[in-house]
């Protein structure tokens, strides 16, 4: 196992990774900006050591400063949270080639999940449904593309290759608009991601985001867990998660998982990742790409399985065996996450950093909180504006409702917007408390009403 781990990350992900380290006796190193000099993480390692200005690009995503942090530490492997460096194959390449184990999957496995052409056409091959599309890329000036999009079917949707997460992706409803939404579509790709490459899909309408957990060890072994539905977002942000679907029937859930765990299979994953599928509304479901790092909507799954997914993460960078076997995971109850972000939901979700003033998060019965802010610290401007985490577990979906809704009742934040009132509008939604909502849910139900 290893004897230090260096978290490179802040807010609430590098405490959750920091306590898990704790509990398997592993040394922690934070890295911070020099903005975040008094944030939680820095407080709850073991050392913390500064790698650079406010800036994400001069700080948490500066690969020198990082591994010269980890050299001068001594130590022996990096965790990199989400978001920052976790999927970026050139940091995963420096980080081995420096003897420091990453805690994450094989540049490999990152390179081909990225590529989301690559990602597809390999789980073609593996037997995983995908959706019917134009396989490959497409050009705006190839003629073929219109008799594609007829025979696939209206709408059709524009992704990028090294798109991923909703980024760059355009929606054609017909054949007019198909050739100027591939230039769009291609120039953007080109500008977010310096690669034009875009392809295309049929456009499955109102699906559900419905998302499984995987683990796999350098041994070959892979596993699968119950299912997240993150259908509730707003502009690709998850707002809501919840474990399990309450659309999963048990049948349905084998097979997808089974599906999600071939996906893990086929690449040799190691450590854990997440494979995304769209459900559509008769049930069929469909590959939509798969997340090479551990997620802000990991703990739903820790909830109802008793799991401890980044301690799993860890053991098995540090080479040990996978000893989860799908089939005799129990799913002891529900639960669901609300992200409590720093912006303010009645205009148009602006962030909304500053002091924190007063502050209370709740508690009791069914209720985890992973966050990193307290009474008095100062949300910089600089990085992503989530805040807090509330966790409810009940024995069914209605007790976690309604524990929720008691936990966003008591929870206090002075001085700062947020999005607390807006989670509370949503657990009282009539339409919400049925079940199954579509991602289409907060633009129509909550948004436009
Ligand atoms: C789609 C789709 C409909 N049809 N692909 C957006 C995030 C990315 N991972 C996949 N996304 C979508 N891909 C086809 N062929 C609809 C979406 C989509 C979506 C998916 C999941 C959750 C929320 C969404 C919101 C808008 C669009």
């Amino acid at each position: 196992m290893f004897k230090k781990v260096l978290i490179a990350n802040r807010g609430e992900i590098a405490c959750r990774i920091i306590r898990a380290c704790r509990d398997l006796s592993i040394k922690t190193v934070a890295v911070h900006s020099e903005v975040d000099r008094e944030s939680m993480h820095v407080k709850l390692a073991d050392q913390a050591i500064c790698v650079g200005h406010a800036s994400a690009s001069e700080s948490y995503l500066n690969i020198p400063s990082i591994i010269a942090a980890a050299e001068i530490s001594g130590a022996d492997a990096i965790h990199p949270g989400y978001g920052f460096l976790a999927e970026n194959t050139y940091f995963a390449e420096v980080c081995e080639a420096c003897g420091l184990k990453f805690i994450g999957p094989s540049k490999e496995s990152i390179e081909q999940m990225g590529d989301k052409i690559s990602a597809v056409e390999l789980m073609k091959k593996s037997g995983v449904p995908t959706v019917p599309g134009s396989n490959g890329s497409v050009s705006a000036d190839d003629p073929k593309i219109f008799a594609m999009a007829k025979k696939t079917g209206y709408p059709v949707i524009i992704k990028a290759t090294a798109g991923g997460g909703g980024k760059g992706m355009r929606i054609v409803v017909s054949e007019e608009a198909l050739q100027n939404a591939i230039i769009m579509a291609q120039t953007e790709a080109k500008a977010a991601f310096g690669n034009p490459d875009v392809y295309m899909e049929k456009y499955i309408e109102e699906p559900h985001h419905i998302e499984f957990q995987v683990l796999g060890d350098k041994y070959g072994r892979t596993a699968y867990l119950p299912e997240r539905d993150c259908s509730i977002q707003r502009r690709h942000q998850k707002l809501v998660e919840e474990s399990p679907s309450p659309l999963m029937s048990p049948a349905l859930r084998k097979k997808m998982g089974k599906a999600a765990k071939s996906v893990a299979a086929a690449i040799k994953y190691v450590t854990v990742g997440t494979v995304e599928f769209i459900l559509d509304k008769k049930g069929h479901f469909y590959f939509m790409e798969m997340n090479t790092r551990i997620q802000v909507e990991h703990p739903v799954t820790e909830m109802i399985t008793g799991i401890d997914l980044v301690k799993e993460q860890i053991k098995l960078a540090a080479g040990e065996k996978l000893s989860i076997i799908s089939e005799k995971v129990k799913i002891l109850g529900h639960a669901i996450e609300c992200r409590i972000n720093a912006e303010d939901p009645d205009t148009d979700f602006i962030p909304s950093p500053g002091k924190i003033g007063k502050l209370f998060l709740p508690g009791g019965p069914g209720i985890r909180i992973d966050s990193h802010v307290y009474s008095g610290y100062t949300i910089p401007p600089f990085y992503d504006s989530l805040i807090a985490k509330i966790i409810a577990f009940g024995s069914d979906r209605n007790e976690s409702v309604i524990r929720m809704q008691r936990a966003l009742r008591e929870v206090e934040i002075e001085g700062i917007k947020n999005t607390v009132s807006l989670h509370s509008k949503i657990m009282a939604n009539e339409t919400f408390r049925k079940g199954g909502v579509s991602t289409d849910f907060l633009p129509k139900y909550i948004f436009e009403r």
